[in-house]
């Protein structure tokens, strides 16, 4: 890593975050450490080829960091302050955002001074993106944290191609219309030239809410051709919007799943708990729309009811700290952990409990080992933007066994339709959900695995990244608009149809803007 020479990126990615954390040693010293994720190896290519670049967060408050070069990326850091993080971060995106966009799972905070950050904040980003970016480069804009940087990177930027991409799911337009800044949030995104949702069902929701609040009438693409991304023309331009499924590297995830070290691994953490007959798994961010304690009823209820032998059963809970300074977060934590609690009292035995429960990060190889292990996954958020963890399990499955219990409300319901799919808020679904999973056929369970297993190894996150940026592509662009379906498969065909009929349900019903 050096002090970077490079100047004006080509390919530029916005995101809250770096794809490099900031450690802070024991002894005082600093390192850089890498945090591989799905987004960061999908534009790795990407970034490297073009003179990339990133502007994001270093994860440590009140750090001034210069840019620097990392392996032939560009990295430029932004600061936040502690009172930053407070207000735009843990405020706004995530007590406010958060909460709204995820079907207020919990009561979304509405906080003026945290708003205020958060123009503050989208600003440094926007300016740090406009200082890095070259003549006529592409920008990426990712997520909630961010949303008003695509408005605030073209008013000084207009040579750019700004693409912004939505990780969690856009709410219902009567949602959205809580929010005080609704007028302002759409705005900010319209100043993308492309706006990507995990799912057409977002894209139908802003398509609608773009109309309205700002008065735009929507082009004669959006409305002739309902299933396929729509646009909306904004100040001189055509915003155009779609949706774009993300995904894993599934490969890599199939390969580390094959490697005789990961295959005995995964046979030691079954020997350790006692080679159970069913090994349930879950593994989530400790977050309160994920359903964690769903399942844990579910499972309890089975046990109670005696429809499980507590003899034949182990689960693995294992939940990534998260925002571990939002109430909501402190509050979801000890009762998860009461309820685990809970059912090792009433169920387990010395030695053998019935949730083996981790509150820790874990190691890629550990991960693949736990999925390679688990007979049962279990997903069951409450609203998912799209989520990577149920994509993951199917890919460590070349073997074809294996049972995924997912909720309808994950983003991947819709294309991992050989799931066994329940309704998170219905606890009986839930329970026979996994009684069904742990008792399935197993020709079943083959055939279910394998047209999943091909879905996931066909629709990789670098298709995902090819899609959107083709789409961005100035030279691409025109012909996608009447040639790609960014809807992804049938069933978010299907999805698409839902969304415009949901759109018209509450066309005369809307507040006014
Ligand atoms: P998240 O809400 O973070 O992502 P998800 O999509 O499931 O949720 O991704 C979590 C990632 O963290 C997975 O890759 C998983 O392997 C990893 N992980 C979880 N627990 C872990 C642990 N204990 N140790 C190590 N790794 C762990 C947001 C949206 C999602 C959307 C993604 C991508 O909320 O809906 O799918 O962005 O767009």
């Amino acid at each position: 890593m050096g002090v970077s020479t490079v100047r004006g990126a080509e390919f530029l990615v916005v995101a809250n975050r770096l794809p490099v954390d900031l450690e802070r040693l024991e002894d005082g010293t600093e390192r850089w450490r890498s945090s591989p994720g799905g987004l960061v190896s999908a534009l790795e290519p990407f970034l490297r080829s073009r003179k990339g670049a990133w502007v994001g967060w270093s994860g440590q408050p009140d750090l001034d960091v210069e840019p620097f070069e990392d392996e032939g990326l560009s990295m430029h850091p932004v600061r936040l302050s502690g009172a930053d993080i407070r207000d735009y971060y843990e405020g706004f995106s995530n007590a406010t955002l958060w909460p709204l966009y995820h079907d207020v799972v919990v009561k979304p905070v509405f906080e003026r001074a945290w708003w205020d950050r958060y123009v503050e904040v989208n600003q440094r980003f926007a300016d740090a993106a406009a200082a890095a970016a070259g003549k006529g480069a592409t920008v990426w804009v990712q997520d909630y944290q961010l949303q008003l940087v695509p408005a605030m990177l073209r008013e000084q930027r207009p040579d750019l191609h700004i693409g912004f991409f939505l990780h969690i799911p856009f709410p219902p337009v009567e949602l959205f219309m809580q929010l005080p800044w609704r007028t302002e949030i759409v705005r900010g995104l319209l100043g993308a030239d492309v706006v990507g949702f995990q799912m057409p069902l977002g894209a139908q929701n802003f398509l609608w809410l773009a109309r309205r609040l700002l008065d735009l009438e929507p082009s004669r693409a959006a409305v002739k051709v309902r299933s396929r991304p729509g646009s909306v023309p904004f100040e001189g331009r055509h915003v155009r919007v779609g949706a774009f499924p993300i995904s894993i590297d599934a490969a890599s995830f199939d390969a580390m799943s094959r490697q005789p070290a990961i295959i005995k691994h995964a046979q030691q953490l079954r020997a350790e708990m006692g080679d159970p007959e069913h090994l349930l798994l879950g593994i989530d961010r400790l977050d309160y729309t994920k359903g964690i304690d769903v399942r844990l009823r579910a499972l309890r209820e089975l046990l109670v009811a005696k429809r499980v032998d507590p003899e034949s059963v182990a689960m693995v809970q294992l939940a990534t700290p998260s925002r571990e300074r939002v109430d909501q977060y402190i509050a979801m934590r000890r009762s998860i952990e009461e309820q685990v609690g809970r059912l090792n009292g009433e169920f387990g035995r010395v030695g053998r409990p019935i949730v083996h429960y981790l509150h820790q990060p874990v190691g890629r190889e550990e991960l693949v080992a736990l999925y390679a292990a688990a007979d049962v996954m279990v997903v069951t958020p409450l609203r998912d933007g799209m989520n990577l963890v149920c994509k993951e399990y199917v890919a460590t499955r070349r073997g074809l066994d294996g049972v995924l219990v997912l909720s309808e409300f994950a983003g991947a319901a819709t294309e991992l339709t050989s799931a066994v799919l329940v309704n998170p808020h219905d606890l009986d679904g839930v329970a026979r959900g996994l009684e069904r999973a742990m008792t399935m056929d197993p020709m079943e369970e083959r055939s279910r695995m394998r047209t999943m297993h091909r879905q996931v190894m066909t629709h990789d996150v670098d298709r995902w990244a090819r899609s959107f940026l083709d789409f961005l592509d100035p030279e691409t662009a025109e012909l996608g608009e009447h040639t790609a379906d960014h809807t992804g498969d049938h069933a978010a065909d299907h999805a698409a149809e839902h969304a415009a009929d949901h759109a018209a349900d509450h066309a005369g019903a809307e507040p006014a803007a």
